[in-house]
C-alpha cells in the first residue's frame, strides 16, 4: 500500500512539474485572441473538475470504508463487546484489564491524564493492528475483534517525553 500510494505520488508530481515546465518554456509566446484562450482555459477547467469529482468521489467512498472506528460496531453482532478503559500517564498505561477474548469484539475507551499520547497495538509480528489518540479531558473510542490469540503490545505512538519508548502494556487475547 506504502508503494503504491509512493508511487502514485511520484507520477503525479512529475505531471505537476511538467505542468511548471510547459508554462515556464511557453511564459514568452504572445497570444493575441485573448478571448479564444479564456474559453479553452474555462472548458479544460470545467473537464478537469468534473473528471476529479467521478475519479475521486468513488475513490473517497471507497477508501473511507477501510476506517476502523465503525468496524467493530457492525459486527457487534459476534458477541457481547469486551470493554477496556485504557488510561495514558507520563509515563506508563493503566488498563482496566489485561486479557480480553478472541473473536468478540472489543471497546477500548482510551484517554490521558496528563499529555497526548498515541494508542498503538501491536500483534506478536510487531504490526500495528489498531490505533487511536489518547489526550487529555477526551476518550477516544476504538473497536476491534482480535481473530488471534496471543499477547499484544501497546506502544505508545506520540513523543511524550523522556522516558516515551517504556510506554508499554500486554494485553493477552485468547479464551477466557
Ligand atoms: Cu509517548
Amino acid at each position: 500500500m506504502q508503494q503504491i500510494a509512493w508511487l502514485a505520488s511520484l507520477v503525479l508530481m512529475t505531471l505537476v512539474g511538467l505542468g511548471f515546465a510547459f508554462v515556464a518554456i511557453n511564459s514568452g509566446a504572445r497570444e493575441e485572441d485573448y478571448g479564444r484562450v479564456v474559453h479553452s482555459a474555462y472548458s479544460t477547467r470545467t473537464k478537469l473538475f468534473w473528471t476529479l469529482v467521478l475519479v475521486f468521489g468513488p475513490v473517497m467512498i471507497y477508501t473511507l470504508r477501510d476506517l476502523p472506528y465503525d468496524a467493530g460496531h457492525a459486527r457487534s453482532n459476534s458477541g457481547p463487546v469486551q470493554v477496556v478503559q485504557a488510561t495514558a500517564y507520563q509515563w506508563r498505561w493503566e488498563l482496566s484489564r489485561d486479557r480480553v477474548a478472541k473473536d468478540q469484539p472489543v471497546e477500548f475507551r482510551v484517554t490521558s491524564a496528563d499529555v497526548n499520547h498515541g494508542f498503538g497495538i501491536y500483534d506478536a509480528g510487531m504490526h500495528l493492528v489498531a490505533q487511536t489518540q489518547a489526550m487529555p479531558g477526551y476518550t477516544n473510542i476504538i473497536r476491534h475483534t482480535f481473530r488471534n490469540e496471543g499477547t499484544y503490545r501497546i506502544l505508545c505512538l506520540e513523543y511524550c517525553g523522556i522516558a516515551h519508548h517504556n510506554m508499554m502494556a500486554e494485553i493477552k487475547v485468547g479464551g477466557l
